[in-house]
């Protein structure tokens, strides 16, 4: 989650009106609600500066498309569904099948064709009207669902992660060109998330607010034999510094402190796939190297990536599409092209991964690590 797109009353809910209860909870006032969907009310961002979670520490992970039956039988039963590849390697949309009725081998099969095919757009879906704690039922399956540290949630539901655009009459473009921030959501958590279920629930009425994914293990395979040797044995510093900051000066909340951790720049997941694991949203800098070969390097990274058309995808969003990715291995970005006045509300659930490894041989191993942990912002000499 970019810097954008941190909970922070000014940038997520622009011009609307917020209201504080007696035990300092924020949340929409009326008057913006009044003008969102049914399902949009449901998943409302409410937050509480007085909310507090212990760091996160290392967790195991069992990866469900391990589990999964190789032909996707009870994801695909009876003919009554229709699959449409949205680029060749990247991105499936999918008709026909309701994910709240699928059983657990039919959700551990969803695991492996979204390892396979990064995205997965299901569309006409009911999961998401049968409210947040259905929603967040469903992403335990594939394991313990992130409590971000700087948004808001719907009420009593902190798993669910919730952004809400638009609503002002600001100009999101003063200041800036555009407002695509590519990343991958969370990078700086020691296990950040993998399987992630993404809806757009207040769809802006004039059309765009599209989310756009690219392909990371094709972002890996198009670098030569021999730079991919380079990079090889790299590792990179993703941190949630700069994301926590900008919450507090925004008058937003932190739930957790900083964490700043190392990840490989070439990591493997548990299917055996090599990703280029390095997003402008949180990657800082490449371990060993000096600041500005560091620059150097990220920046031609930053760049395939966010040049690559030819690996990448953009999902329109309609009423009751649900996208599950696979936040391992695809990056994304929000595209806020649409009037300031309309309104755009995301809502994602997201189960936390494996602890991102270079080589498989160290699947799940804490004593691979390199962690530090509470780095400096601006929350230690600040009351927050
Ligand atoms: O709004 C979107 O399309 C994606 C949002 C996002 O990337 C995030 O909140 O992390
Ligand atoms: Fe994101």
């Amino acid at each position: 989650m970019p810097a954008r797109y941190v909970l922070v009353p000014s940038a997520i809910v622009g011009g609307s009106k917020l209201e504080t209860d007696a035990k300092g909870k924020v949340k929409v006032a009326n008057e913006t609600a009044d003008k969102l969907t049914e399902e949009s009310l449901l998943y409302l961002p409410t937050w509480n500066k007085q909310e507090k979670y212990e760091p996160y520490k290392f967790l195991t992970h069992e990866d469900n498309a391990l589990k999964a039956d190789k032909n996707l039988p009870n994801l695909f039963k009876g003919n009554d569904y229709e699959t449409t590849n949205l680029s060749p390697k990247l991105g499936t949309e999918i008709k026909g099948i309701q994910l709240s009725q699928l059983d657990d081998a039919g959700k551990d099969e969803v695991a492996l064709l979204a390892s396979q095919r990064g995205v997965l757009v299901f569309r006409d879906q009911d999961l998401i009207a049968k409210g947040p704690q259905n929603l967040v039922d469903y992403v335990k399956h594939y394991g313990t669902p992130h409590i971000h540290p700087t948004s808001g949630a719907p009420k009593e539901q902190p798993d669910i992660h919730v952004v809400l655009t638009g609503d002002t009459k600001e100009d999101p473009f003063a200041t800036k060109n555009n407002l695509v921030q590519w990343h991958s959501d969370v990078s700086y958590e020691l296990n950040p998330t993998a399987i992630s279920l993404l809806s757009v629930t207040n769809i802006p009425k004039e059309g765009g607010g599209d989310t756009t994914f690219v392909n990371a293990v094709e972002a890996y395979e198009r670098l030569s034999p021999l730079f991919k040797e380079l990079i090889s044995d790299l590792k990179a510093v993703h941190s949630g510094v700069d994301q926590a900051n900008l919450s507090i000066v925004k008058g937003g909340v932190v739930k957790r402190h900083p964490v700043e951790n190392i990840h490989p720049v070439v990591r493997t997941t548990p299917t055996g796939q090599k990703v280029l694991y390095v997003n402008s949203g949180f990657t800082r800098k490449i371990v060993g190297l000096k600041d500005e070969e560091s620059t150097f390097l990220l920046n031609f990274l930053f760049n395939h990536i966010r040049n690559g058309h030819d690996f990448q995808i953009r999902v329109n969003w309609q009423p009751n599409t649900v996208v599950v990715f696979d936040n391992r291995i695809v990056g994304h970005a929000a595209i806020l092209d649409f009037d300031t006045t309309d309104r755009r509300l995301i809502i994602r659930s997201a189960a936390r991964g494996e602890r991102p490894v270079h080589d498989l041989k160290d699947l799940n191993k804490p004593d691979e690590n390199h962690v530090y942990e509470g780095p400096e912002y601006i929350g230690n000499h600040k009351d927050i």
